[in-house]
């Protein structure tokens, strides 16, 4: 494959520092390499600059640092866009996961219907007023469904960005009220832990395959490094027990490389000051190497 890699060391959607550092920890895990000896053509493109105003914290009806995300979002989905227009795979590195209103903005762009593949412990379906804590790293998904405040589903376009038949979401164990109403409101296909846990990763790997090819045109991976449970994966801001292993999540990602069926992904939320000598990182980046086709015999 012809990769773009596009690091985005975005904070804004969350508190705690560290997101920003999460790029250059993948990175370092010496993801470039391993996909260059799995005779990928890999160009680099950096990061982009993710600017706030003074470093302050801005504040607009419960959402923290509204403006500055908007204006990273809109550079986010442009360089996306690009990517995708150059016929090359986008495979972004955050970064919280805010970031994805931008990458779905510019990704969407050259799809009529999308699908997406949510891997998290978390529906990141709130808007401003379901969100118990104004953190936009909660609300990427519903804005991308176009639901919440105008300047976040307005990147990039004003139409909805994913529509939510063309949704799965995987690993689900920490859903607000108002996501769970949302979820059953658009009738959006979540495997929950429960399911993960009653029906095995292969089936459920599988029947997502199954149900979204023929409804969709091209298919966006968005992995959360908290979608895995915090033993494998301590360095993340919003850690949740209970969650798939390293294992699981990897064999999914080698059935995903199999069935040849994503067009983009980005790995999310990987924080080194919340970690244990990169730990995060480095399952990012074997999970990267699984996707892309590394195998182990
Ligand atoms: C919570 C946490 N649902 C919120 N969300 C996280 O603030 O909206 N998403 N951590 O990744
Ligand atoms: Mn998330
Ligand atoms: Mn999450
Ligand atoms: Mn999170």
């Amino acid at each position: 494959k012809n990769i773009s890699i596009i690091g985005v060391p975005m904070h804004l959607g969350q508190p705690r520092p560290g997101t920003d550092l999460g790029p250059d920890a993948i990175r370092h895990a010496g993801v470039v390499d391993k996909l260059k000896r799995l005779q990928h053509d890999v160009e680099d493109l950096g990061n982009i600059k993710i600017d706030s105003v003074a470093g302050e914290e801005q504040r607009e009806d419960n959402l923290l640092n509204l403006q500055s995300i908007i204006d990273a979002s809109t550079i986010l989905a442009e360089k996306a866009d690009d990517v995708v227009a150059a016929d090359r795979f986008p495979l972004l590195f955050g970064g919280d996961h805010s970031m994805a209103i931008g990458s779905l903005a510019g990704i969407s762009k050259h799809y009529e219907n999308l699908g997406v593949i949510w891997y998290d412990a978390h529906g990141d379906l709130n808007d401003s007023a379901t969100s118990p804590s104004g953190n936009i790293h909660g609300m990427p998904l519903a804005a991308s469904l176009g639901i919440g405040h105008q300047k976040l589903t307005n990147v990039h376009g004003e139409q909805p960005k994913v529509k939510p038949e063309n949704l799965v979401i995987i690993g689900a164990r920490d859903l607000d009220p108002g996501e769970k109403e949302l979820i059953k409101e658009r009738g959006i296909k979540v495997y929950s832990m429960r399911e993960v846990d009653e029906f095995g990763m292969e089936q459920v790997i599988q029947e997502t395959i199954a149900y979204l090819k023929d409804r969709t045109d091209g298919i966006h991976l968005s992995l959360d490094l908290d979608g895995l449970d915090p033993m494998e994966t301590p360095g993340v801001g919003t850690p949740v027990e209970g969650g798939p292993s390293y294992r699981e999540t990897r064999h999914a990602l080698e059935l995903l490389h199999d069935a040849d069926v994503l067009t983009s992904a980005e790995f999310v939320e990987v924080n080194p000051l919340l970690d244990d000598k990169n730990k995060t990182g480095i399952v990012a980046a074997n999970l990267i190497s699984a996707l892309f086709g590394e195998t182990l015999k």
